[in-house]
């Protein structure tokens, strides 16, 4: 076999048989030579045979993770391998799946405000064809989502200034406007009303 004696058999009928796991996978050659009593040799023609044993996948895929972002849209990201090929990539908050992804590059978005405002932890987990699973180191990451206060509604601010402004005026109005400061207050009162006007 492969111009290697394999074994022989002295008796008929003449068979000889091959582990074939103890042959790489790929094409061979095999010929028998048949000896009489008196030493000749007669040479079979060559045959060629292929060997293709498929051994099962143990192989568990070797995966990364990593977080980017500690508000809003967080983006999960997992760098995965294996011997025969990644299927899918989970990923894990705190031990609990939040998404998977099955083409790479293997990512996954989450809107962080769904976390609560603390550390948490994340585990990406690979799978192959076979099932074999490969978990990544843990990778702690925190949250911080400020709250945002509602913007101040204009509409109250100027209907409350409208109110002192007008408060100011009536009480304007029962002073003397010979005197120069009041006279002064009075102008002073016109001006912020034309003011909230505008912004109106
Ligand atoms: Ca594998
Ligand atoms: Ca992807």
């Amino acid at each position: 076999m492969d111009g290697v004696l394999a074994g022989s058999d002295a008796s008929s009928p003449y068979t000889l048989d091959i582990d074939s796991t103890t042959l790489a996978n790929g094409t061979h050659t095999l010929s028998a030579v048949a000896y009489d009593a008196a030493g000749n040799a007669g040479v079979s023609p060559t045959v060629n045979f292929s060997v293709n044993n498929v051994t099962a996948d143990t192989t568990a895929p070797s995966v990364s993770t990593s977080v980017t972002g500690t508000g809003g849209t967080i983006a999960f990201a997992a760098e995965a391998s294996d011997n025969t090929g990644v299927t899918r990539v989970d990923f894990l908050v705190d031990n609990v799946a939040k998404g998977s992804d099955s083409s790479g590059p293997y990512t996954l978005a989450l809107d962080s405000t769904t976390l609560s405002n603390a550390g948490h932890t994340l585990l990406a987990k690979a799978y192959d064809a076979a099932g074999n699973v490969g978990t990544s180191a843990s990778v702690s990451f925190a949250v911080n989502n400020t709250t945002i206060t509602p913007a101040v509604d204009n509409t109250v601010v100027i209907a409350q200034m409208t109110l002192r402004l007008d408060s100011m005026d009536a009480t304007l109005a029962t002073m003397s406007t010979r005197n120069s400061k009041v006279k002064s207050l009075k102008a002073d009162v016109a001006i912020q009303r034309d003011l909230v006007q505008q912004i109106k």
